[in-house]
């Protein structure tokens, strides 16, 4: 995991240290902060925009996005609080520098998925996906390129149970490698190219 943690992001590493652990849970960060520091409120098509400034610089940095199924009158009546389950996406500007670095997408109030730029170039480098609120996959770019080349898989219980990689730089995984109860006990290879593997090995004690 020491991959995560790239030179200038020990802030971010502290903030968004529960991601790398796979226990985010939708709310967390936003809990402790006040409507106070809403900025504006926006209604776009059928979607309402409610931008945050979150270091008092007079800049959003935060923005979510919820479903405008209970919008506020058209007299201009103030915006009603919008219920977790009406949110569909959340994005964060980290560093302030107005890029978002986060952006978190919601099902029914539980976070599905999120991309994460943990080095600030504006390239994704991990992305989360989510079932039933809890980690499923996990693409991750070790190079801070861009470019995911290693896929991992849980189940339900929380527990890898599939590593892929992608070894030749064609954005397609071709090794493979099993586990059970954190150990890995097979690893198998795409030779043929098909995506797929198709040669295995199994791991003796
Ligand atoms: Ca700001
Ligand atoms: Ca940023
Ligand atoms: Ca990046
Ligand atoms: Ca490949």
């Amino acid at each position: 995991m020491s991959w995560l943690l790239p030179k200038k992001a020990n802030l971010l590493f502290l903030t968004f240290s529960f991601f790398a652990f796979g226990c985010a849970s939708s709310g967390a960060t936003t809990s402790v902060i006040a409507d106070t520091n809403i900025v504006e409120t926006e209604t776009e098509g059928d979607k309402q925009v409610q931008r945050f400034d979150l270091n008092g610089d007079g800049a959003a940095d935060m923005e979510k996005v919820f479903r405008a199924s209970a919008l506020p009158s058209a007299d201009g009546s103030v915006p009603q609080p919008k219920s977790q389950k009406d949110l569909l996406e959340k994005r964060m500007d980290l560093d302030y520098n107005g890029t978002f670095d986060v952006h978190s997408y919601y099902d029914q109030g539980d976070l599905a998925r999120e991309r994460i730029d943990l080095d600030f170039d504006g390239k994704p480098d991990v992305e989360n996906i989510f079932k039933g609120g809890k980690l499923a996959e996990r693409r991750m770019a070790p190079g801070f390129d861009g470019k995911y080349s290693v896929w991992k898989f849980f189940n339900d219980k929380g527990a890898l149970y599939k590593k892929a990689r992608d070894t030749d730089a064609n954005s397609r995984p071709d090794e493979w490698e099993y586990y059970k109860d954190q150990k890995l006990i097979r690893v198998g290879f795409d030779r043929d190219g098909d995506g797929e593997p198709e040669y295995f090995e199994d791991i003796k004690d």
